[in-house]
């Protein structure tokens, strides 16, 4: 959360002339409901199991780019579908930067809590091992201008 990848990805899909999807987006759109209120409803689990579903559909389709959720490396499903499937990389940024970035974002439900620092070490310390598992590579995004991680991307893609 917070580390721009939907930023990223929009700027890397016109920089490759590919489509770009996010799929928090194509949850809510195939919901007709936001995060929140399937969080609300249908709890984490099922988020999680929508969250399933749109990455393996999402995932069967060639020359796309596609930004994630944050937690979507939290299923060995998903893990296998992202990295079978296609090239992944983990934009990776300090806690720091993702407070900054997410304060204002009430469309994240994990971080509606007293301390969204101590939530979000928290979930950087069991998510991290998860990403740099699934990785292919990993591109620091802290304050570096989105156009430079764009390139970086294509470089170590070799694209
Ligand atoms: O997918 C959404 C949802 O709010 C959960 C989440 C997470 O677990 O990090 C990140 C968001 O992109």
């Amino acid at each position: 959360m917070g580390a721009g990848k939907s930023t990223i990805g929009r700027l890397l899909s016109t920089e490759l002339d590919l489509p770009f999807y996010d799929s928090d987006k194509v949850i809510e759109e195939r919901a007709g409901a936001n995060i929140p209120w399937i969080f609300d409803v249908e709890g984490e689990v099922g988020f999680r199991e929508r969250e399933t579903q749109a990455i393996a559909d999402l995932t069967a389709q060639d020359n796309i780019i596609l930004a994630t959720g944050g937690g979507a490396v939290l299923k060995p499903e998903n893990r296998k579908y992202l990295s079978e499937r296609g090239s992944v990389i983990y934009l990776k940024t300090s806690v720091e930067l993702q407070i900054e970035r997410t304060r204002r974002d009430k469309n994240r439900p994990l971080l509606q809590t007293e301390d969204p620092t101590r939530v979000l070490q928290k979930l950087m310390d069991i998510r991290d091992p998860l990403y740099m598992d699934v990785c292919d590579h990993v591109v620091t995004t802290d304050k570096r201008n989105p156009k430079l991680v764009v390139s970086e991307i294509c470089r170590v893609l070799d694209i």
